[in-house]
This record gives C-alpha cells, structure tokens and sequence, in this order.
C-alpha cells in the first residue's frame, strides 16, 4: 500500500540484519551516526537480559546513500549480531517444547518446523533493530520538513506516569529520556524501575504502555475515500505489528468510547487571522482517517514478555508429554526499549504518506510542495454556499 516498502531479513542468532527500504525520494542528507543513535536508544533500558551486554549495534548502510545522500535507490542497511560468534558452528540442542505466548507453537504449526527454534529466531524482537535503522531514515526525511515523532512509557505492570498535562510532548520526551525505563514522570520511573526489579527477582516478565507522538504534521494527510488509506488504521497496523504489541489506540480512545459526544470532540474556532484552531486533541490528531494537524498521538499496549524464568505449563512435542517451558536468556521487560521501535513504525507510516502527497523524486521538488499545502485556514477552504443535489440520475441534453 505505502509507496515506502521496507523489509528486513535476518535471525536472532543468525550473523546479521538486512534491511531495505525502497521509495525514499532522492537528496535527502542521511548521517549513519544519527540512525547508530537511534540503534543505541532501542538497546538502552533497564529490564534487558544479557544478550544487551553483547550487542553494540551499528549500522553499515551499503546502497542507496551516496555522498551523504539518498540517490532514491532502494536504501540497504546491515546491522551484525555481535552473539553470532557464540552460535557459529555450534551444536544447538533440540527445542520442542514451546513458550506459551511466543509463536514457537504457531510457527511451526503454520511452516511445519521439526524444530521450534525457527519460529524463535525470526519472531524474535531482535527484528527490531532493523526497523528502527529504517525508522532513522525515515525521521531524518520527516525532520527535513520540522515533522518530529517521539514517545515515552506511559505504564509499566501495575505503575502508571502522571504525565503532566502542562507539559508540551518534547518536554515529555526529554524527561523520558533522562532515565532508565523512558518514563516522563521521574517519581512513576522509579518506582517502574524498582517494580521491573521485583518481578526480575520473582522471576517473571512484566508488560505496560507507551505513547508515540508527531508534531508538525500537516492536516490531509491519509484519506476517509479509501478504506485502506485511512492513516489511523495505517498507524495502528503499524504499532500492532512490532512484537509483543496486542492493543494500540489513537488519542484516548477507551476512554473518550465512556463519555458522551460533547465531552470528547474537539471544538473548532477561528481567530482573527482566520486561522482555525482546536483547544483540545482528543481525536489524537485524526479525524476521518485524515491528519488534522494536531499532534498524532498513539498509544500502544504490550504483553509481558512470553520467556520467563519461572516456567510455564506447555508440552513437550518429541514426547506428547506434559512439560514445563524451558528457560531461554531473555528480557524481562521491554517496554521502555519498544517506544524507539514504535516512533520507528509511526515514522515509515507518515514518511510513506508525506511522499504521496507531495509526489515527485526529489527532497528538492518536495519541499516547496510542503510550503504550499492547505492548511486550516479560511483562506485556503474557499466555500461555494449555494443549493446544490444530486445529480446521478441527470444524463445531460441528452
Ligand atoms: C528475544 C530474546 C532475547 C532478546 C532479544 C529478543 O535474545 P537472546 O535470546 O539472544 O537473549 O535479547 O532481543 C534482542 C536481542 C534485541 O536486540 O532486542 C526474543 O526471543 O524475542
């Protein structure tokens, strides 16, 4: 659907990461040491296991960027697994029992798996690393045209951030970023951190909530015509795709669905410029499937992590027995490390449809198209105000 196509190929343990992102318009500046500090962020956060201790992730670009620049080739990327030197040649015992929660049992169901380590290598959020260097691209696109995506941890298990309203959504951002679990409320990130480090100790995996938001997205941007193209459906089939993520929602929406129409839509004035204005963003800054121009903000639920210490009730497929899961190195929590990996799916989605709205080849063509865009403003909505009707039946002089 996106004229921006991404893939990534690769396993957990495997040597390395490819990902390629085809449909970027050509001139725009890409800095590998911006996408490695993307990569750095989505490694940062306590509640990682040991393989984050292994791992420095790097991105090698190897086409498509030349001079510092996209060519408008397909943009490939690599990122090596630092582990697989652990794994090379290695004889890997047999894997048959599988981790409720994970997709060892759905995967090998679908793909016929006589082993269940498939289905791990490659569902494995590892994957992410290579969205996110998509991800960096994509933001460095976006930010040639003051468009910036961020996000913070909203809650984590059973400790939920007072964000503070006053706040504007970088001050958040920056707060979040300030402490190990990427929480905006410096007393909730505590006690996020001590509460991760409980259930590290009781030996289990803890879920919650983060937030991604857009600024500087100009309204019109998706569309209410096309099912498909409505872009809050895009959004949240993007954030539902990263791995873990079982419930996403645009704008408080479980919330506004407890209150009544008049308490949730955000009223619509004009000052004396004739400049319209919205004074609240419920709608999450969509409205129709379309942009509004208000901030984008999404929010997105993730389970706890499927691999826990403390073992699970499952069966041993070789044998038909019941048994207990077996223990794999993994994370305890990842969700403050997730909000990186959200803002690099929210980043491909709204890049994707900034390229079809201003069309063209090149950042050079785009960028005046940006400046001429309709805004909303009364200037640019010209109404004709006469009777009009239907006129499907009309067949001309005919
Ligand atoms: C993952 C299991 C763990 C995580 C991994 C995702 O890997 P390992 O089994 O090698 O310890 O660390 O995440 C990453 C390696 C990463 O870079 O995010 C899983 O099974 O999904």
């Amino acid at each position: 659907m996106s004229l921006l196509r991404f893939l990534t190929a690769g396993d957990s343990h495997g040597p390395k990461w490819t990902a390629i992102l085809e449909g970027m318009v050509a001139g725009v500046p890409i800095d590998a040491a911006a996408i490695d500090h993307e990569l750095a962020r989505r490694q940062q956060a306590y509640g990682s296991g040991g393989r984050m201790r292994i791992e420095q992730d790097s991105v090698r670009l190897t086409a498509g960027v030349l001079a510092g620049q996209t060519t408008g080739a397909p943009v490939a990327m690599e990122i090596d697994n630092l582990d697989y030197r652990s794994w090379s040649g290695r004889k890997i015992p047999p894997m048959t029992v599988p981790r409720p929660g994970h997709a060892d049992l759905a995967g090998a169901i679908k793909y016929g798996y006589r082993d269940l380590r498939p289905a791990l290598e490659r569902a494995s959020a590892r994957e992410t690393a290579a969205r996110v260097a998509c991800g960096a691209v994509c933001k460095a696109y976006l930010g040639r045209f003051d468009i910036v995506v961020g996000g913070y941890v909203t809650a984590i298990g059973e400790v939920s951030a007072d964000v503070a309203e006053g706040a504007s959504y970088l001050e958040r951002a920056a707060l979040a970023e300030a402490n190990d679990v990427r929480c905006p409320d410096p007393a909730a990130a505590q006690a996020m951190h001590q509460h991760i480090r409980e259930v590290m100790q009781a030996k289990d995996t803890l879920g919650g909530v983060i937030e991604i938001f857009a600024l500087g997205v100009p309204p019109g941007l998706g569309s209410h015509v096309h099912f498909d193209r409505r872009l809050g459906g895009r959004l949240m089939a993007a954030l539902g795709s990263i791995q873990a993520i079982k419930g996403v929602e645009i704008g408080p929406a479980f919330a506004n669905s407890r209150k009544r129409g008049t308490q949730v839509h955000d009223e619509i004035t004009v000052d004396e410029t004739g400049a319209l204005h919205r004074s609240t963003n419920r709608s999450g800054g969509l409205e129709g499937g379309i942009t509004t121009g208000e901030p984008i903000v999404l929010r997105a639920a993730m389970k706890p992590i499927s691999t826990t210490l403390n073992p699970i009730a499952s069966v041993d497929l070789a044998s038909g027995r019941a048994e207990t899961t077996h223990y794999e190195r993994s994370d305890f929590c990842a969700v403050p490390r997730a909000v990186v990996i959200g803002e690099a799916m929210v980043a491909w989605v709204l890049a994707g449809e900034l390229i079809r709205k201003l069309g063209g080849d090149s950042l050079a063509e785009q960028l005046p198209r940006f400046d001429n865009l309709r805004r909303a403003r009364l200037e640019d909505l010209p109404m004709d105000s006469v009777h009009w009707q239907f006129s499907y039946e009309d067949r001309g002089n005919e």
